[in-house]
This record gives C-alpha cells, sequence and structure tokens, in this order.
C-alpha cells in the first residue's frame, strides 16, 4: 500500500485516524515570550510539545512566502542539492482542473538553507534560539530543513510517526523539531496534530505501510490534540513525539517550514546503532535506507 490518492478513500483516513474537530485544541500560548517561563519548560518536557502565537511578524511571513515561491519556480540560483517533491497524485500523471498554479503541486521542498538566506534566517530567528537553548542546551546544531507545502484538493496525509525514526542522531532525546505556520493552519487544511507524553514512550516500531509510519492499530487517535496556528505561529516537539497531519482535502493551501536540531551532546550514529532503538521482533523498524548487503532486515508489519 502507498500514499493514498482517492479522494474518498483520503476523506476515510482524516476522519478516522485524525481529530476533525477544533474541541481537540492543545495548549497554544497567545504570545511569544523572550524566555519560556519554568511553566512552559516543565509543559514541553512532560507534553513533548510547546505551540505559541506570533513568532514571524507579517512581513517575515510575506519573505518566507515569497523566497520559497521562487525556490519552486527556480527562480533563484539553483543547487541539485535542494529536492522538490510533487504531490502524488501529480506525480502519478492526473490533473486537477482547479489547480493550474505549479506550485499548488509540490508537497515539500527540502535541503535549502544552503542557498536561501531568506529561510536560512528564520531557522536561526533571534526570538527562537533562547527557547532551544533553554530546551536543548546551547552549541545545538540543525540538523534539517524543509517546507511542507500541503497545497489544496490533493494534499497527501503524513502518517503518525516519530521524526527520530527517519534520523540519524542520537541520544535521540537530544532532537528538537519546529513547525512554522506560514499560512492559517487549521483543523480543515490538515494542520499538525499531536499525541502528548508519547515521546516518554520511547522509540517505537515504524513500517512501509502508506508511508514510514506508525501502523494505525496503534495510534492512540482519542488521545491526540490539534494545533492550528495563525501564520507565523510555532509549534516546538520532541523528535519521539507521535505526530501527523491528515489529507488536506479543503480549497487552501497550508504551506509550513520545518526545521529540525540536534543537541550539543548528540553525534551521528550507524544504521546498525538506529536499528538498536527501532526494532521488533528483531528487525529493524525504523525509516533509514537499508543497504541488502547490510545483513539489517526490515520489520514487516502483521496487523
Ligand atoms: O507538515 C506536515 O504536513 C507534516 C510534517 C511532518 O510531520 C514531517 O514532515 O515529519
Amino acid at each position: 500500500m502507498g500514499t493514498v490518492i482517492d479522494p474518498v478513500e483520503a476523506d476515510r483516513i482524516r476522519r478516522r485516524l485524525y481529530r476533525t474537530d477544533e474541541s481537540a485544541r492543545g495548549r497554544i500560548l497567545e504570545t511569544c515570550p523572550d524566555r519560556l517561563s519554568e511553566e512552559d519548560v516543565q509543559f514541553y518536557r512532560g507534553t513533548g510539545y510547546l505551540a505559541m502565537k506570533g513568532l514571524l511578524r507579517p512581513s517575515e511571513v510575506d519573505e518566507a512566502k515569497s523566497a520559497l515561491s521562487d525556490l519552486m519556480a527556480k527562480r533563484i540560483a539553483w543547487d541539485d542539492r535542494v529536492k522538490v517533491q510533487e504531490e502524488p497524485y501529480y506525480r502519478d500523471g492526473h490533473a486537477d482542473e482547479r489547480v493550474t498554479d505549479p506550485e499548488l503541486r509540490v508537497r515539500k521542498v527540502w535541503e535549502f538553507c544552503q542557498i536561501e538566506p531568506r529561510l536560512q534566517r528564520i531557522g536561526f530567528h533571534p526570538r527562537l534560539v533562547p527557547w532551544l537553548e533553554q530546551l536543548v542546551g546551547p552549541g545545538f546544531r540543525m540538523t534539517q530543513d524543509m517546507a511542507l507545502i500541503k497545497p489544496p484538493f490533493r494534499g497527501s496525509e503524513k502518517p503518525w510517526h516519530q521524526d527520530t525514526a527517519y534520523f540519524d542522531w542520537m541520544p535521540l532525546e537530544g532532537i528538537i523539531g519546529v513547525w512554522i505556520a506560514l499560512d492559517p493552519a487549521t483543523v480543515e487544511n490538515g494542520c499538525m496534530q499531536v499525541i502528548p507524553g508519547t515521546h516518554l514512550l520511547g522509540p517505537a516500531g515504524h513500517f512501509h505501510l502508506r508511508d514510514c509510519q506508525l501502523p494505525d492499530a496503534r495510534v492512540q487517535v482519542s488521545r491526540a490534540v490539534v494545533i492550528p496556528l495563525d501564520p507565523g505561529g510555532i509549534l516546538l516537539f520532541s523528535g519521539l513525539l507521535h505526530h501527523g497531519t491528515p489529507p488536506n482535502l479543503s480549497g487552501d493551501r497550508r504551506r509550513a517550514l520545518q526545521y529540525h536540531y540536534a543537541a550539543a551532546h548528540c553525534r551521528q550514529m550507524t544504521l546498525d546503532e538506529h536499528a538498536g532503538f527501532f526494532n521488533e521482533g528483531g528487525a529493524y523498524a525504523g525509516c533509514r535506507r537499508v543497504d541488502p548487503k547490510s545483513g539489517i532486515h526490515r520489520a514487516v508489519y502483521e496487523a
């Protein structure tokens, strides 16, 4: 089974595996403090997330959106290390008459900080850096940069997962993600959903189903909270937190920037070490690429 492109099935997934009501809203601070309070830090340690309105000013949001458009249209000096992925629906050769702008066919763009100073600056925003220092300590490194576009009508799901299942940094607890809304991110168009406290359960088996993901039957959807954010709002979240986003079948796009950071004491690990964290029944249950000659076997999910 791969990514779902049939809208009926996508809607079924949206209703069955995600919260669809604003009443399941997580805690979102009304303003961004210069420094996080002790209560905020403890909230992050206990739940695995911290959400706040207004990290970016409207002019900064506009600048980020222009930078993304320039990237997608390749209007800036290009570097092939930057990756662009189309929505599976369009990649599979389908068309949607409601969508004429090529930007609205893109699912994600990543590894752009090396050529896009406007987006690199946001990843080291002067209001963000002190919070990261409070949460993972000084001397952290940025390890990943990405824009998740979630276009209208055909925006695909990012199934429930832990980000550390994809990464090669350890200890896993030293990884933190930052997700910044550039459009209104709503329950309808696929805002982030998280399950508070799941980061404390440690690494969990991931399998290649619709994506590399936690099996649906193991996701505690009833405990999930939604994190709707206005443009410029931010979610900080542990690399071990269970999170996902439903398909976007609405007419609104939902652009977001996502950066990850590793604490100063983190180091890169081998696939063998990763398999030590993400395993099930003695086989590899993580999301990194496996060389068939490595002697590491992928775990197969038995429902
Ligand atoms: O923004 C999204 O739709 C999902 C982001 C995410 O969880 C990821 O890329 O790991």
